[in-house]
């Protein structure tokens, strides 16, 4: 397909590029992460949202190439920036597939001198499709190299509660879908409550993601949710607009 040959090429051509939104830390009410979201500028068609191209990666297994480039970028930025401000890297599954995913993160960490409690992986549900035993034992060997492990997009998938009690995450990230709905409906309130408290009790932290509005922040803030990602605070930016951003907030 045009579409793999193109990928292929693009990661030789160097056309991917990463963007940055950031994470508002409602504690200490400031930007405490970013995450990084990856964009491929293909020659002649603009910025391709990752949306058009990761299943395509995922299939091919040019995810692996792709996510270990993502993985070094990242923390090669992130050292950049003030040291109480971390980064989220997503992870496919795919690439837990691969051997020596753990030493590809030591590698990226060593090599940028990022400390290893600045780099959040994001992981979805779909993991725990796949024969869980290997899997958990590569979130524990993830964390043995110090950094910490977000559920992305929780509540979307094949949402089970046995994996919360199996694998001591660090943060859970509560899906945009329950965000949009939280101020219309009961039951997405009780369910957003549901979950904070939930992760509260298990010592993880909550981010809820796609933010949109103040009220929503303060719905939020009272069900106990550590942070909140979204365009109320920003859309993702370049890289280069990520120190200014922090500052402007400082
Ligand atoms: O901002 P946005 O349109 O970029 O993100 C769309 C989707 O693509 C999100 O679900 C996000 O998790 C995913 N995504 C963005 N960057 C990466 C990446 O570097 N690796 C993987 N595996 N997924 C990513
Ligand atoms: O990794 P993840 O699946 O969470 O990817 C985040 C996706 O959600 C990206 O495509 C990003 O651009 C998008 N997004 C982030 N914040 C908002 C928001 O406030 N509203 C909407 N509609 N989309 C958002
Ligand atoms: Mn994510
Ligand atoms: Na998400």
């Amino acid at each position: 397909r045009a579409i793999e040959m193109a990928l292929h090429d693009a990661i030789a051509n160097g056309e991917f590029e990463l963007y940055f939104q950031p994470l508002f830390d409602l504690k200490s009410n400031r930007f405490s992460a970013f995450e990084a979201l990856i964009r491929w500028n293909r020659p002649g068609q603009g910025l391709v949202s990752p949306q058009d191209f990761i299943g395509v990666a995922e299939e091919t297994g040019l995810i692996v190439p792709i996510g270990e480039w993502v993985l070094k970028e990242a923390c090669r930025i992130a050292a950049t920036w003030p040291a109480d401000v971390s980064v989220a890297v997503n992870f496919s599954t795919v690439q837990f597939e691969t051997p020596g995913l753990k030493n590809q993160v030591f590698q990226a960490l060593a090599t940028s001198g990022l400390a290893p409690s600045r780099l959040e992986i994001e992981i979805t549900e779909s993991l725990f499709l796949e024969s869980s035993g290997q899997v958990l034992e590569t979130l524990h060997s993830l964390k043995q190299v110090g950094a910490r492990i977000a559920l992305d997009d929780f509540g979307t998938g094949f949402s089970s509660l046995s994996y919360l009690r199996r694998f001591p995450f660090d943060k859970i990230k509560i899906d945009r879908s329950f965000i949009m709905e939280l101020l219309k409906t009961r039951e997405a309130n009780a369910v957003v409550k549901a979950i904070t408290d939930l992760a509260a009790a298990l010592n993880m932290e909550t981010t809820a993601e796609g933010v949109e509005d103040a009220e929503q922040v303060e719905a939020l803030r009272a069900h106990g949710c550590t942070n909140v990602q979204g365009f109320l605070f920003s859309r993702p930016i370049p890289a280069g607009e990520v120190v200014a951003l922090i500052q402007a907030c400082a």
